[in-house]
């Protein structure tokens, strides 16, 4: 994706997931945003935001962050969100296994409290490793911890699957993290 695409894609997230009142904009319970509305309180703020270049940010965006409803009257994004909203996501059956990619300097609070969404309103986890190697990465030194998310379906822990991928439960205690010794630790 191009710099003025990446740098309006931040934007877009800023007032999406965190802070829609930055630009006066209002979120409805499920997290969408007027599309009209959006692009005149950006363009309010000095912000250069057409039609064109929001769909074209949906359609290119690496990791599928936003999306319009089926008139694009309305856009939101997918997951990520530090605001209250219901994405209105339907629980599913998550696979055996997923993965959640953190950084080792916050290994020894996991080990005690387990996974914690902190300012967001989920624990992110992903289907493969790479991935999780690549969120993990944005904090420090990556690792990746196996989450056994059947055992704590079968606890009754809840799962989400976002419209992108990303699969969502509200926290994950230590007995289902299984932590790679030290030596596996991607450099
Ligand atoms: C860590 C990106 C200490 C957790 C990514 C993580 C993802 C703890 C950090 C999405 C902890 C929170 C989310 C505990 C969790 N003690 N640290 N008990 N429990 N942590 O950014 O998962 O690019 O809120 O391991 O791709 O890194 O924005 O979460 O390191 O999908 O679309 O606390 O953000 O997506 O960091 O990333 P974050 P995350 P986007």
């Amino acid at each position: 994706m191009d710099k003025k695409l990446v740098k309006l894609s931040k934007f877009l997230s800023l007032v999406l997931r965190h802070k829609p009142e930055t630009i006066y904009l209002s979120l409805d319970e499920n997290g969408w945003a007027d599309v009209d509305r959006l692009l005149y309180l950006a363009n309010q703020k000095q912000t250069l935001l057409t039609l064109e270049l929001l769909e074209e940010i949906v359609l290119t965006n690496e990791k599928k962050r936003f999306a319009f409803n089926e008139d694009k009257s309305k856009i939101r994004a997918n997951q990520g969100h530090s605001i209250d909203i219901d994405l209105a996501l339907i629980p599913q059956q998550p696979p055996q296994e997923l993965f959640h990619g953190t950084a080792t300097r916050f290994l020894e609070s996991i080990r005690d409290r387990g996974l914690i969404a902190g300012s967001r309103q989920h624990v992110h986890l992903s289907l493969d490793k790479d991935t999780a190697i690549q969120v993990g990465m944005r904090h420090g030194k990556p690792i990746v911890l196996t989450i056994n998310a059947e055992a704590m379906n079968r606890e009754r822990f809840v799962f989400f699957r976002s419209d992108n991928g990303v699969w969502l439960t509200e926290n994950v205690p230590p007995e289902f993290i299984e932590f790679p010794s030290e030596d596996t630790t991607v450099n």
